[in-house]
């Protein structure tokens, strides 16, 4: 496999690298920690390390150094597509650098490879009660498919440590083949007849998405490709990536690291949001019969919040302009559908709701985020099921936390532990602090 060559070319320089830096600044200060942070959920604590992503305060996110707007322009595209190969964004994040349409490629078969399902996987999932959560179902799946890891096989018969990441990447290339046909047997089995449609090997990434969740309208292969890019990576410190990697450092196989990860973008101040969004739109759309004036959904917004409510979808922890990811969803959605309806109010939303927030909240980002329109863009497909986006954002969000994961095996980090203090032991750094 090309793609494990290129890796292994660039493990001596980085393992070099790495050993360089420790050895000659390993005690050289980054950051100070405050107990308002060690109390605030470790917000802004420089800690962590990746190469493969970082998000920008003010840009946004950058993949491997590329900006959205780089990607879409430079990744590879199949002949008459207009949105990257997934394969493509795959290779980037895990080599660094952007593939040619061959390298791109494949990814995709390697993924046709090993996308088969086992028949004990479905039985698992057809065996929960209906009224399962499409993300426990996601999340079970994914550690239903453990026994197959090779990494926890190889590390039981006897592996070098400088040969983790070899069986860590036929793991991630395993699970990340078996994603789309997991999540769209979740889907069909939840709200259609609960029948299984088989990938068709001629097809790419997103092309078999669409068709595994039975999806004929055409252009949904085109959002899949772009979403699986939009939601990918966001650096380490969100909650599924963190999870994953807390896991996977006690050498836990991508399947338990990945379990644990979707087990956190499940929750409501994280993936889960996506379909809050949704239904905030819906909720305007019906309160008005149809689309509002900009002045009626000023007034709505501001009910919302004078509610004790936030507005979903605007916000972010670490970004203060307007998410790249939402612009580049809502150029998609300008170009192919401007008269659907919830996506001329997500639009429209887009125009209010930041003077909304700057004049009657404290929050320090007034700006639209990922989850503010992609709602919409499925529901314009026919995916209105709300709890199912969560499971769309967890099979994109596997291919930058596996990437990471590889990584994390080849330069050899360790365990993570992070020391805990009292409440008691706080007080008295403080009274000290203060001379008291
Ligand atoms: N609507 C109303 N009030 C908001 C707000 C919003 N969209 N965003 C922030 N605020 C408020 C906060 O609740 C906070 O209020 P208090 O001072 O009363 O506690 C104040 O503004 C300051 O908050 P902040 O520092 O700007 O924001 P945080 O870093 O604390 O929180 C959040 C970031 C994303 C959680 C927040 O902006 C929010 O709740 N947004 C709406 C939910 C949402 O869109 N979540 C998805 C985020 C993206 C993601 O991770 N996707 O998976």
């Amino acid at each position: 496999m090309n793609l494990k060559h290129k890796i292994a070319g660039q493990l001596p320089d980085w393992r070099a690298r790495v050993k360089k830096l420790l050895a000659e600044s390993a005690d050289v200060k980054v950051d100070e920690v405050n107990i308002g942070q060690i109390y605030g959920g470790m917000r802004n604590i420089k800690s962590l390390v990746t190469d493969i992503s970082y998000v920008d305060p003010e840009q946004g996110i950058r993949l491997r150094g590329y900006t959205i707007d780089d990607l879409l322009e430079k990744l590879p595209k199949q002949p008459g597509h207009e949105i990257p190969l997934v394969g493509g964004l795959y290779y980037l994040l895990l080599v660094g650098e952007i593939p040619s349409l061959e390298e791109a490629n494949e990814i995709e078969s390697e993924w046709k490879k090993r996308s088969k399902l086992p028949g004990y996987l479905f039985d698992v999932l057809k065996a929960m009660p209906v009224d399962t959560h499409p993300m426990t179902l996601l999340s079970q799946g994914i550690l239903a498919l453990q026994r197959e890891s090779l990494f926890a096989h190889h590390y039981h018969t006897g592996l070098k440590k400088d040969e983790y990441w070899d069986p860590m990447l036929e793991d991630s290339l395993n699970l990340t083949a078996k994603l789309p046909g997991i999540a769209a047997f979740i889907y069909r089995l939840k709200y259609k007849d609960g029948n299984y449609i088989a990938p068709d090997p001629a097809l790419d990434f997103g092309q078999n998405f669409a068709r595994m969740m039975g999806i004929e309208a055409s252009g949904y292969d085109e959002l899949t490709r772009l979403y699986m890019l939009l939601h990918s990576d966001h650096e380490s410190g969100n909650v599924s990536a963190h999870a994953t990697h807390l896991v996977g450092s006690a050498l836990s196989d991508i399947y338990y690291a990945l379990s644990a990860g979707m087990n956190g973008l499940a929750g409501p101040l994280h993936g889960l949001a996506n379909q809050e969004c949704l239904g905030w739109l819906l909720s305007v759309y019906d309160e008005f019969g149809g689309l509002p004036t900009k002045e009626q959904l000023y007034q709505y917004a501001l009910k919302t919040l004078q509610g004790g409510l936030v507005i979903p979808g605007y916000g972010h922890a670490v970004l203060r302009k307007t998410d790249p990811r939402f612009s580049a969803q809502l150029a998609f959605g300008k170009k192919h559908f401007p008269e659907d309806q919830i996506f001329a109010l997500a639009s429209l939303v887009y125009d209010v709701v930041p003077d909304v927030l700057r004049d009657h909240s404290r929050t320090k980002d007034p700006w639209p985020n990922v989850d503010a329109i992609s709602g919409s863009l499925q529901h314009h497909y026919g995916v209105r099921e709300f709890d199912f986006l969560t499971v769309l954002f967890g099979v994109s969000r596997a291919l930058g936390v596996t990437t990471n994961a590889v990584w994390a095996r080849a330069l050899g980090q360790p365990l993570e532990r992070p020391k805990s203090l009292s409440t008691a032991m706080l007080e008295a750094v403080a009274a000290k602090a203060k001379g008291s």
